[in-house]
């Protein structure tokens, strides 16, 4: 036979050795049979009674799950755990976006862990539907409470309506509490409703504000203003110290034109810098302050029955309307019903009527 000359070309292609195979069979079905062991909800409660942080993160991914299975699993958890929640302080941090939220949690909440407390960070943010991203930052901006083995911080739900994120950071709070975290904070941007949302969940309603240009009670909701317990004026460091004391005067001459709080306790105002940290540890005495008023004349147990109750009705209200939008006849009827309306061709209340006909039958 004629030995053919090897080719020592570059441009000539030989046959290379066979890749191995991409994905092995025996690691797929590991990963797969790791996957099935689902701890069961007694195994998640004992564990999230003990402190333990991934049941308590597996717990919470059920609660954000839209799998009825898993809601019931949740539901069963969160009803275990109800007990041991309660004995904590939940507070309530809003501000417009760059304001220095994050950035004052890492500072405060580092104080706390310093104190003792342990502390969980939560977040309402319906307008990070594709979730994770906001809190990518905030991981970064919180990187030595991350760190911090009394803190936990856990990203916002993600979620198509503001009620679907509220309820599960309500379930998520009671989870945290039943894990032994005794401060919960919850950061919400302040846009559109979800401070009302945040408000009606926690205890203490801080609004942060920076000092501007003298005129600091323009663009403020006057109902965020009225909600808020303590208004903290952040960056108050460098060239900023002057502009923030004039603007606590400010707020605190706006504040007193506010009828009186059914807690009895009068909003303060304070200035601090999450950079230099002054004014960090003045704002949980203020905390403290509160506490001590509103449990001794019983406004906080009174608020947290009436917040029970709220959530319950709003529950209901968010399923019943849940339930009516997607009903597969609803979902048709309602856009050629829409078009009626609109043309003058039926009365809204008809065209309403219509509807709510169909969806009993
Ligand atoms: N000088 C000064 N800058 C600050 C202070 N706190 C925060 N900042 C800066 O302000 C910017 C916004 O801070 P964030 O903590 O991200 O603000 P945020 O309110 O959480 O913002 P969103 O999450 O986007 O709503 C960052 O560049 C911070 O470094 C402060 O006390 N002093
Ligand atoms: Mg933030």
């Amino acid at each position: 036979m004629k030995k053919s000359k090897p080719n020592k070309s570059a441009l000539n292609e030989k046959e290379g050795i066979p890749q191995p195979e991409f994905i092995s069979d025996l690691v797929v079905k590991n990963i797969k049979g790791y996957r099935k062991i689902q701890p069961s909800s007694d195994e998640l409660i004992n564990g999230i009674l003990k402190g333990n942080i991934s049941d308590l993160s597996r717990a919470i991914t059920l609660v954000e799950s839209t799998n009825p299975e898993h809601l019931a699993k949740a539901n069963e958890i969160i009803g275990a755990c109800l007990s041991n929640a309660n004995k904590s302080i939940r507070i309530g941090i809003t501000g417009v976006p760059g304001v220095g939220k994050s950035t004052f949690i890492e500072a405060f909440g580092k104080h706390l862990t310093s104190l003792g407390k342990k502390v969980a960070v939560l977040a309402v943010d319906p307008s990070s539907t594709i979730s994770h991203g906001s809190i990518l930052g905030d991981k970064t901006r919180m990187e030595e409470l991350v760190k911090d083995k009394n803190a936990y911080i856990r990203p916002s739900a993600s979620g198509e309506t503001l009620g679907g994120v509220a309820r599960k950071t309500r379930e998520t709070i009671i989870l945290c509490e039943a894990a032994g975290f005794d401060t919960i904070i919850i950061e919400t941007v302040g846009v559109g409703q979800s401070e009302t949302a945040v408000h009606s969940m926690v205890d203490f309603f801080l609004l942060l504000k920076i000092s501007g240009a003298g005129d600091e009670l323009q663009g403020i909701k006057r109902g965020i203003m009225e909600m808020a317990d303590a208004i903290v004026i952040n960056k108050a460091d460098g060239d900023n110290i002057k502009k923030a004391k004039l603007a606590k005067t400010e707020f605190n001459r706006a504040l007193h034109l506010f009828p009186a709080k059914k807690s009895g306790w009068m909003p303060i105002v304070s200035t601090c810098s999450s950079y230099t940290k002054d004014g960090i540890d003045a704002v949980w005495k203020t905390i403290s302050n509160y506490l001590e008023l509103t449990k001794s004349n019983s406004y906080f147990q009174e608020k947290r029955k009436e917040q029970n109750q709220y959530w319950m009705m709003e529950t209901i209200n968010e399923q019943l309307k849940n339930h009516f939008y997607n009903h597969p006849e609803i979902i048709d009827l309602l856009e050629k019903k829409k078009k009626a309306v609109q043309n003058d061709e039926l009365s809204p209340f008809a065209a309403a009527l219509e509807l709510l006909s169909t969806y009993y039958k």
